[in-house]
């Protein structure tokens, strides 16, 4: 494993004693537009040297423990690569502290929630998806692995269901992830439209309703869910998008109100940024995570 860790006024911890491990998976072998989010975990890491350890509302982050593995050297070998990502990914659930996967595009939740579906089987588990898209396509342009696969494959673990399943700010469909959609009423999919229409109290109850039955559930954030004016830096931005606000609460309220074992952060491209926006969005999202998780561990 290499790669820089900064997180820096953060505790650093150990395998065996850390509040929260991150790992990079720089993989963005599975696009259909633009590259560069494999560029991202190293983005990330270095713009947190200026990052402030407290939260945003004066919390103190400086006891929060982060073990950072570094990264998953990329190799252009998918079978491999994935094979060895599902391998590493299942060392941190069996470690037992909660993991932070930093991609990537988001073909690497696919790997990463079958380490999470397998942990956890025979329980079922649940997965929050939060993206303009709702990545339910069974192919992508000839590719299972495609980053318009990983719900479909997701849904593929005999542990898993569409009533386990919960997408927020979805906006661009495909006709067959219309289709699966009407297919699967029992699916909980809260377009963009309807949660500015229903708000935010609306949509989180009723996820908290589908999933607190739950043991474990993953969040998968796709930095695409927030309009291209937070977030211009990413592969297939789509217009009509939430804001950082908005995607800030999402996260407090998924990590305090649902038993969250795994996250993951993909799509952020720097290549294609602007001034580091997209990376900065996407570093406020991850210290609100950080912030999150300290305020259970003083529960
Ligand atoms: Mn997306």
């Amino acid at each position: 494993m290499t790669g820089k860790r900064h997180w820096d006024g953060l505790k650093v911890g150990t395998p065996g004693e850390n509040d929260l491990s991150i790992m990079g998976v720089p993989f963005d072998g599975a696009v259909s537009n633009a590259r560069g989010a494999a560029e991202a975990p190293a983005k990330l890491r270095e713009l947190s040297k200026r990052f402030s350890p407290f939260s945003e509302e004066g919390r103190d982050l400086r006891n929060l423990a982060i073990y950072d593995r570094g990264d998953l050297p990329y190799n252009h070998d998918w079978v491999s690569y994935y094979a060895e990502v599902e391998r590493q990914a299942l060392e941190l659930f069996q470690a037992g502290t909660l993991p932070l996967f930093l991609g990537g595009d988001h073909s690497v939740t696919i790997p990463l929630s079958s380490a999470f579906s397998r942990y956890y089987n025979p329980k079922p588990v649940g997965m929050v998806h939060l993206d303009a898209h709702s990545d339910l396509m069974d192919m992508y342009q000839d590719q299972k692995w495609s980053h318009a696969c990983p719900q479909r494959r997701f849904l593929e673990q005999d542990n898993t269901s569409p009533k386990n399943l919960f997408l927020v700010g979805i906006r661009e469909f495909e006709a067959e992830e219309v289709a699966f959609w009407k297919n699967n009423p029992d699916l909980g999919l809260v377009t963009a439209r309807r949660y500015h229409r229903d708000g935010h109290k609306a949509v989180t109850s009723e996820m908290v309703s589908a999933m607190g039955g739950l043991e474990a559930v993953y969040l998968s954030i796709d930095i695409d869910i927030l309009d291209p004016a937070y977030a211009p830096g990413t592969g297939t931005p789509q217009a009509g998008g939430l804001s950082t606000r908005q995607l800030i609460e999402l996260v407090w309220d998924t990590i305090t109100r649902l038993p969250v074992k795994a996250i993951d952060l993909v799509e952020v491209a720097p290549p294609v940024d602007i001034s580091d926006l997209t990376s900065r969005a996407a570093l406020k999202v991850i210290y609100e995570i950080f912030a999150a998780v300290n305020s259970l561990k003083e529960q």
